[in-house]
Protein backbone atom coordinates (compact mmCIF):
# COMPACT_ATOMS: atom_id res chain seq x y z
CA UNK A 1 0.00 0.00 0.00
CA UNK A 2 1.13 3.46 -1.18
CA UNK A 3 1.17 5.12 2.67
CA UNK A 4 2.57 8.45 1.44
CA UNK A 5 0.07 9.90 -1.38
CA UNK A 6 -2.92 9.36 0.27
CA UNK A 7 -4.12 6.92 -2.25
CA UNK A 8 -6.37 5.11 -0.12
CA UNK A 9 -7.41 7.15 1.96
CA UNK A 10 -11.25 6.12 1.94
CA UNK A 11 -12.37 9.50 2.82
CA UNK A 12 -11.52 10.66 -0.76
CA UNK A 13 -13.77 11.37 -3.82
CA UNK A 14 -14.17 10.27 -7.10
CA UNK A 15 -16.59 10.98 -10.00
CA UNK A 16 -18.12 8.70 -12.84
CA UNK A 17 -19.55 10.63 -16.01
CA UNK A 18 -20.86 9.38 -19.40
CA UNK A 19 -19.40 11.41 -22.53
CA UNK A 20 -22.95 10.92 -23.91
CA UNK A 21 -24.16 13.32 -21.05
CA UNK A 22 -21.51 15.74 -22.14
CA UNK A 23 -19.50 15.66 -19.66
CA UNK A 24 -21.78 16.13 -16.85
CA UNK A 25 -21.32 13.93 -13.38
CA UNK A 26 -23.85 11.62 -13.32
CA UNK A 27 -22.57 10.27 -9.95
CA UNK A 28 -20.13 12.48 -7.34
CA UNK A 29 -19.09 10.15 -4.27
CA UNK A 30 -18.27 12.65 -1.67
CA UNK A 31 -16.92 9.85 1.48
CA UNK A 32 -18.45 10.75 4.79
CA UNK A 33 -15.95 12.74 7.62
CA UNK A 34 -14.01 14.77 4.80
CA UNK A 35 -11.89 16.74 6.01
CA UNK A 36 -8.61 18.84 4.80
CA UNK A 37 -7.41 19.27 8.46
CA UNK A 38 -4.63 16.53 9.46
CA UNK A 39 -4.32 16.20 12.46
CA UNK A 40 -3.57 19.00 14.49
CA UNK A 41 -3.58 19.82 17.95
CA UNK A 42 -2.51 16.73 19.61
CA UNK A 43 1.27 16.41 20.90
CA UNK A 44 1.19 12.41 20.27
CA UNK A 45 -0.67 12.04 17.43
CA UNK A 46 2.90 11.20 14.83
CA UNK A 47 4.12 9.22 17.11
CA UNK A 48 1.60 6.32 15.77
CA UNK A 49 1.88 7.41 12.67
CA UNK A 50 2.96 4.43 11.63
CA UNK A 51 0.38 1.77 13.23
CA UNK A 52 -2.10 3.81 11.91
CA UNK A 53 -1.37 3.42 8.75
CA UNK A 54 -0.99 -0.04 8.38
CA UNK A 55 -3.98 -0.10 10.28
CA UNK A 56 -6.11 1.70 7.64
CA UNK A 57 -4.17 0.03 4.48
CA UNK A 58 -5.41 -3.29 6.20
CA UNK A 59 -9.18 -2.01 6.03
CA UNK A 60 -8.94 -0.89 2.76
CA UNK A 61 -7.44 -3.85 1.07
CA UNK A 62 -9.77 -5.45 3.20
CA UNK A 63 -12.78 -3.98 2.00
CA UNK A 64 -12.07 -3.61 -0.98
CA UNK A 65 -11.67 -7.68 -1.51
CA UNK A 66 -15.20 -7.62 -0.11
CA UNK A 67 -16.58 -5.54 -2.71
CA UNK A 68 -14.38 -7.13 -5.08
CA UNK A 69 -16.03 -10.30 -4.44
CA UNK A 70 -19.76 -8.85 -4.91
CA UNK A 71 -18.31 -7.32 -7.94
CA UNK A 72 -16.59 -11.18 -9.38
CA UNK A 73 -20.05 -12.70 -8.47
CA UNK A 74 -22.10 -10.52 -10.64
CA UNK A 75 -20.05 -10.60 -13.35
CA UNK A 76 -20.19 -14.52 -12.84
CA UNK A 77 -24.26 -14.15 -12.35
CA UNK A 78 -24.42 -12.32 -16.20
CA UNK A 79 -21.31 -13.69 -18.14
CA UNK A 80 -20.00 -10.48 -18.44
CA UNK A 81 -15.62 -11.51 -19.05
CA UNK A 82 -14.38 -8.63 -17.14
CA UNK A 83 -10.26 -7.75 -17.65
CA UNK A 84 -8.31 -5.37 -15.56
CA UNK A 85 -5.93 -3.42 -18.11
CA UNK A 86 -2.58 -1.82 -15.72
CA UNK A 87 0.19 -0.32 -17.57
CA UNK A 88 2.11 2.77 -16.57
CA UNK A 89 1.02 6.43 -18.48
CA UNK A 90 0.78 5.98 -22.11
CA UNK A 91 1.18 2.71 -22.89
CA UNK A 92 -1.34 2.16 -25.48
CA UNK A 93 -3.95 1.21 -23.77
CA UNK A 94 -6.95 3.00 -25.07
CA UNK A 95 -5.49 2.63 -28.70
CA UNK A 96 -5.37 -1.01 -28.39
CA UNK A 97 -8.85 -0.78 -27.41
CA UNK A 98 -10.02 1.21 -30.05
CA UNK A 99 -8.49 -1.00 -32.75
CA UNK A 100 -10.05 -3.97 -30.43
CA UNK A 101 -13.47 -2.47 -30.87
CA UNK A 102 -13.20 -1.88 -34.14
CA UNK A 103 -11.64 -5.31 -34.97
CA UNK A 104 -13.82 -7.25 -32.77
CA UNK A 105 -17.75 -8.69 -34.92
CA UNK A 106 -19.09 -7.89 -31.46
CA UNK A 107 -18.55 -4.36 -30.55
CA UNK A 108 -22.37 -3.93 -29.16
CA UNK A 109 -21.15 -6.77 -26.76
CA UNK A 110 -17.85 -4.35 -25.39
CA UNK A 111 -18.17 -2.07 -22.66
CA UNK A 112 -15.32 0.09 -21.28
CA UNK A 113 -14.80 1.66 -17.74
CA UNK A 114 -12.46 4.21 -18.08
CA UNK A 115 -9.93 5.20 -15.02
CA UNK A 116 -8.23 8.72 -14.98
CA UNK A 117 -7.09 11.32 -12.81
CA UNK A 118 -9.02 14.17 -14.89
CA UNK A 119 -10.86 14.30 -18.45
CA UNK A 120 -12.92 12.37 -20.20
CA UNK A 121 -10.71 11.94 -23.18
CA UNK A 122 -10.83 8.05 -22.90
CA UNK A 123 -14.04 7.30 -22.73
CA UNK A 124 -15.27 9.79 -25.62
CA UNK A 125 -12.38 7.96 -27.69
CA UNK A 126 -14.22 4.50 -26.94
CA UNK A 127 -17.33 5.63 -27.55
CA UNK A 128 -16.10 7.07 -31.04
CA UNK A 129 -14.64 3.56 -31.79
CA UNK A 130 -17.80 2.18 -31.13
CA UNK A 131 -18.28 0.66 -27.94
CA UNK A 132 -20.71 1.91 -24.69
CA UNK A 133 -17.78 4.12 -21.86
CA UNK A 134 -17.97 5.21 -18.76
CA UNK A 135 -15.32 7.68 -16.81
CA UNK A 136 -14.40 7.28 -13.77
CA UNK A 137 -12.45 10.18 -12.57
CA UNK A 138 -9.86 9.66 -9.47
CA UNK A 139 -9.14 13.02 -8.71
CA UNK A 140 -5.64 12.28 -6.58
CA UNK A 141 -6.17 8.88 -6.30
CA UNK A 142 -4.00 7.05 -8.71
CA UNK A 143 -5.62 3.71 -8.83
CA UNK A 144 -9.40 2.45 -9.18
CA UNK A 145 -10.98 0.49 -6.71
CA UNK A 146 -13.69 -2.44 -6.69
CA UNK A 147 -15.87 0.22 -4.68
CA UNK A 148 -15.83 2.63 -7.85
CA UNK A 149 -16.29 -0.25 -10.37
CA UNK A 150 -19.15 -0.65 -8.62
CA UNK A 151 -20.82 2.31 -8.45
CA UNK A 152 -19.74 2.48 -12.84
CA UNK A 153 -21.11 -1.00 -13.54
CA UNK A 154 -24.40 0.28 -11.74
CA UNK A 155 -24.42 3.63 -14.40
CA UNK A 156 -22.57 1.49 -17.63
CA UNK A 157 -25.33 -1.59 -17.08
CA UNK A 158 -23.49 -4.11 -19.25
CA UNK A 159 -25.32 -6.60 -20.75
CA UNK A 160 -25.09 -10.25 -20.39
CA UNK A 161 -22.86 -12.47 -21.96
CA UNK A 162 -20.61 -9.32 -22.79
CA UNK A 163 -16.99 -8.33 -22.25
CA UNK A 164 -16.12 -5.23 -19.88
CA UNK A 165 -12.90 -3.96 -20.39
CA UNK A 166 -11.54 -1.80 -17.01
CA UNK A 167 -8.90 0.61 -18.10
CA UNK A 168 -7.00 1.54 -15.05
CA UNK A 169 -5.15 4.64 -13.66
CA UNK A 170 -1.71 4.36 -16.06
CA UNK A 171 0.66 3.30 -12.78
CA UNK A 172 2.51 0.44 -12.31
CA UNK A 173 2.37 0.66 -8.56
CA UNK A 174 -0.79 1.01 -6.72
CA UNK A 175 -3.54 -0.73 -8.95
CA UNK A 176 -1.64 -4.20 -8.13
CA UNK A 177 -3.28 -3.97 -4.72
CA UNK A 178 -6.30 -3.35 -5.88
CA UNK A 179 -8.67 -6.34 -6.99
CA UNK A 180 -11.40 -5.11 -9.02
CA UNK A 181 -13.15 -8.11 -9.13
CA UNK A 182 -12.15 -8.94 -13.01
CA UNK A 183 -11.63 -12.39 -14.39
CA UNK A 184 -7.81 -11.67 -15.42
CA UNK A 185 -5.30 -8.62 -14.97
CA UNK A 186 -3.87 -7.74 -18.01
CA UNK A 187 -0.25 -5.68 -17.82
CA UNK A 188 0.74 -3.77 -20.74
CA UNK A 189 4.21 -2.75 -21.54
CA UNK A 190 5.30 -0.88 -23.91
CA UNK A 191 8.83 -1.32 -25.81
CA UNK A 192 9.67 2.02 -24.80
CA UNK A 193 9.66 1.67 -21.37
CA UNK A 194 12.68 -0.73 -21.29
CA UNK A 195 13.34 -3.95 -20.42
CA UNK A 196 13.79 -4.26 -16.95
CA UNK A 197 10.26 -3.47 -15.25
CA UNK A 198 8.98 -6.45 -14.32
CA UNK A 199 11.87 -6.49 -11.99
CA UNK A 200 11.48 -3.15 -10.79
CA UNK A 201 7.89 -3.25 -10.56
CA UNK A 202 7.50 -7.08 -9.58
CA UNK A 203 3.71 -6.80 -8.25
CA UNK A 204 2.40 -5.60 -11.12
CA UNK A 205 3.33 -8.57 -13.21
CA UNK A 206 2.97 -11.17 -10.03
CA UNK A 207 -0.66 -10.81 -10.18
CA UNK A 208 -1.15 -10.78 -14.29
CA UNK A 209 -2.00 -13.36 -15.70
CA UNK A 210 -1.34 -11.86 -19.14
CA UNK A 211 0.98 -9.34 -20.43
CA UNK A 212 1.10 -7.40 -24.10
CA UNK A 213 4.14 -6.15 -24.97
CA UNK A 214 2.91 -2.92 -27.42
CA UNK A 215 4.09 -0.66 -29.89
CA UNK A 216 5.83 -3.56 -31.35
CA UNK A 217 6.39 -1.06 -34.40
CA UNK A 218 8.86 0.73 -32.44
CA UNK A 219 11.19 -2.17 -31.72
CA UNK A 220 13.50 -1.05 -34.75
CA UNK A 221 14.18 2.18 -33.15
CA UNK A 222 14.44 1.57 -29.19
CA UNK A 223 16.67 -0.87 -27.54
CA UNK A 224 14.35 -3.63 -25.75
CA UNK A 225 15.23 -6.94 -25.84
CA UNK A 226 12.11 -8.72 -25.94
CA UNK A 227 13.45 -11.82 -24.84
CA UNK A 228 15.40 -10.72 -22.17
CA UNK A 229 11.44 -8.53 -21.11
CA UNK A 230 10.11 -12.12 -21.04
CA UNK A 231 12.52 -13.70 -18.66
CA UNK A 232 12.87 -11.02 -16.10
CA UNK A 233 8.57 -11.68 -15.69
CA UNK A 234 9.09 -15.20 -15.77
CA UNK A 235 10.95 -14.72 -13.12
CA UNK A 236 8.74 -12.85 -11.24
CA UNK A 237 5.33 -14.95 -12.65
CA UNK A 238 6.00 -18.19 -14.59
CA UNK A 239 2.41 -18.56 -15.44
CA UNK A 240 2.32 -15.51 -17.16
CA UNK A 241 1.06 -15.35 -20.77
CA UNK A 242 2.52 -13.27 -23.46
CA UNK A 243 0.81 -11.85 -26.85
CA UNK A 244 3.13 -9.11 -28.87
CA UNK A 245 1.04 -5.89 -30.39
CA UNK A 246 1.19 -2.83 -32.33
CA UNK A 247 -1.91 -0.88 -32.59
CA UNK A 248 -1.10 1.46 -35.01
CA UNK A 249 0.57 -1.22 -37.60
CA UNK A 250 -3.05 -3.47 -36.32
CA UNK A 251 -0.40 -6.39 -35.63
CA UNK A 252 -1.17 -9.03 -33.16
CA UNK A 253 -5.16 -8.59 -32.67
CA UNK A 254 -6.85 -11.57 -33.16
CA UNK A 255 -4.13 -13.12 -30.97
CA UNK A 256 -5.18 -10.62 -28.08
CA UNK A 257 -8.87 -11.32 -29.19
CA UNK A 258 -8.62 -14.69 -28.76
CA UNK A 259 -6.64 -14.97 -25.42
CA UNK A 260 -9.70 -13.18 -23.81
CA UNK A 261 -12.19 -15.39 -24.93
CA UNK A 262 -11.15 -18.58 -23.79
N1 LIG B 1 4.07 3.72 -32.45
C1 LIG B 1 2.99 3.37 -31.74
N2 LIG B 1 2.40 4.29 -30.94
C2 LIG B 1 1.31 3.89 -30.24
C3 LIG B 1 0.79 2.58 -30.29
N3 LIG B 1 -0.26 2.50 -29.45
C4 LIG B 1 -0.39 3.72 -28.90
N4 LIG B 1 0.54 4.57 -29.37
C5 LIG B 1 0.71 5.99 -29.01
O1 LIG B 1 1.04 6.07 -27.64
C6 LIG B 1 0.46 7.25 -27.07
C7 LIG B 1 -0.36 6.88 -25.83
O2 LIG B 1 -1.43 6.05 -26.25
P1 LIG B 1 -2.74 5.83 -25.35
O3 LIG B 1 -3.53 4.77 -26.00
O4 LIG B 1 -3.40 7.13 -25.06
O5 LIG B 1 -2.07 5.27 -24.02
P2 LIG B 1 -2.80 4.96 -22.62
O6 LIG B 1 -2.06 3.82 -22.02
O7 LIG B 1 -4.24 4.79 -22.83
O8 LIG B 1 -2.50 6.30 -21.83
P3 LIG B 1 -3.11 6.74 -20.40
O9 LIG B 1 -4.57 6.41 -20.40
O10 LIG B 1 -2.87 8.21 -20.36
O11 LIG B 1 -2.34 5.97 -19.36
C8 LIG B 1 -0.37 7.89 -28.18
O12 LIG B 1 0.38 8.92 -28.77
C9 LIG B 1 -0.60 6.76 -29.16
O13 LIG B 1 -0.78 7.19 -30.48
C10 LIG B 1 1.44 1.65 -31.16
O14 LIG B 1 1.05 0.47 -31.30
N5 LIG B 1 2.53 2.10 -31.84
MG1 LIG C 1 -5.81 5.66 -21.82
Amino acid sequence: MCDTCECSDPKQGFTISSPKENGNQIKVEEKEGHSHGHGHGHGNEHSHGHAETIELGTTVLNQNKLVAERNRGYFQAKNIRAFNLVSSPGSGKTTLLEVLIKASDTKNGIYVIEGDQQTLNDAQRIENAGAAAIQINTGNGCHLDAEMVNQAVKSLAPAENSLLFIENVGNLVCPALFDLGERSRIVIVSVTEGDDKPLKYPNMFETSQLCIISKTDLLPYVSFNVQQFKENALRINHHLDFLEVSATKKLGLAEVLKWISV
